[in-house]
């Protein structure tokens, strides 16, 4: 008998460790599945609509982006309007510094229309360069030219490049080493010229870019990463790229960036040792075609200098340390 209760104790004592070893196994696990979990971190400006985000790092160390927005109840994109201005240092918390220039605000312009606008500092000023249409005429669609003295504006209209008015779209400017400006656009054909330092005029009579394909359809890019230039554009369904080495090619087409998204208006940054990928993508947040939200993700480069196809993700990129 009394072995038996032996028995039965052993055997409860051995049942009762073992959950608690089970206990403290599945706490382990749970401990180590949050420190594993990211934070979804896209789209990364969530109190507004916001789309082709220009980001860029300026001399004060922080990482700017300027988009354009994107009204909560459009309907198609002619009701964008109000362009904004964002910093931050660590990718993740970004300071929303309002609106820097509305269409209101331009003598020449209609109002709405404020479509996808790139910067650039040159001059010791900041501008922005954006297309826009001419009032009375939704088809005369230009591109204007703003400056301000500080990264976060307001930035003041001073008139459109000339030269190359008409069906005018998606503005890019790229500086090179040397301090010479491109200036590349187009909509469904790409152009590109030299731009003066007045930044209102072409020094150059423009050129088509040859890409070594035909699927261009908007949002002409420029960057440049270990010598070689890579001209990127929409191709109205995801983000394609071409490597060359000069800024006026030809390029060599190399396929896709970010294929997955219908547009993407991207722009390219390194920032603190790491390059990042600016987008815009209607799936997360309530989106949708006209109501756009700005994400990120990280860029990465092969060795022979490709870059590894992005896919869009909800988590985006982590904050820098
Ligand atoms: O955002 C309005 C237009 O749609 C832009 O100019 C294009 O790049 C596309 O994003």
């Amino acid at each position: 008998m009394k072995f038996k209760i032996s028995l039965l104790f052993f055997v409860i004592t051995l049942v009762s460790c073992k959950n608690q070893k089970n206990q403290t196994k599945e706490k382990q696990a749970e401990k180590l599945e949050v420190s594993v979990k990211k934070q979804e971190n896209n789209p990364v400006i969530r109190h507004i609509r916001t789309a082709d985000p220009s980001a860029h790092v300026w001399e004060d160390g922080k990482v700017w982006m300027y988009t354009s927005r994107d009204a909560e109840d459009a309907v198609n994109y002619n009701s964008m309007d109000g362009y904004r201005a964002f910093s931050s240092t660590d990718m993740v918390n970004w300071t929303d510094h309002g609106e820097v220039l509305h269409s209101k605000n331009i003598p020449w312009g209609a109002k709405g229309w404020m479509w996808a606008p790139t910067a650039i500092y040159k001059n010791n000023k900041y501008y922005l360069l954006y297309p826009h249409s001419v009032k009375g005429s939704k088809d005369d669609m230009r591109c204007g030219v703003a400056v301000s003295d500080v990264p976060q504006g307001p930035f003041k209209d001073i008139g459109w490049i000339k030269g190359v008015e008409g069906q005018w779209l998606d503005p890019c400017v790229f500086t090179d080493d040397d301090g010479k400006t491109y200036l590349y656009w187009g909509v469904r054909e790409p152009k590109m010229a030299l731009l003066k330092d007045n930044l209102l005029e072409l020094a150059e009579t423009p050129r088509s870019i040859v890409y070594g394909a035909k699927n261009f359809f908007e949002a002409s890019y420029m960057h440049k990463y270990n010598g070689k230039y890579y001209y990127s554009y929409n191709a109205g369904l995801g983000g394609f790229y071409a490597m060359g080495d000069s800024p006026y090619g030809p390029f060599e087409y190399k396929g896709a960036i970010n294929p997955k998204q219908r547009q993407d208006h991207h722009s390219i940054v390194e920032y603190k040792g790491q390059h990042y990928f600016f987008y815009h993508w209607q799936g997360w947040n309530g989106g949708s075609k006209f109501r756009r939200n700005t994400c990120i993700e990280y860029l990465y480069y092969n060795e022979d200098g490709a870059i590894q196809e992005i896919n869009a993700t909800k988590e985006g990129v982590q904050k820098i340390k």
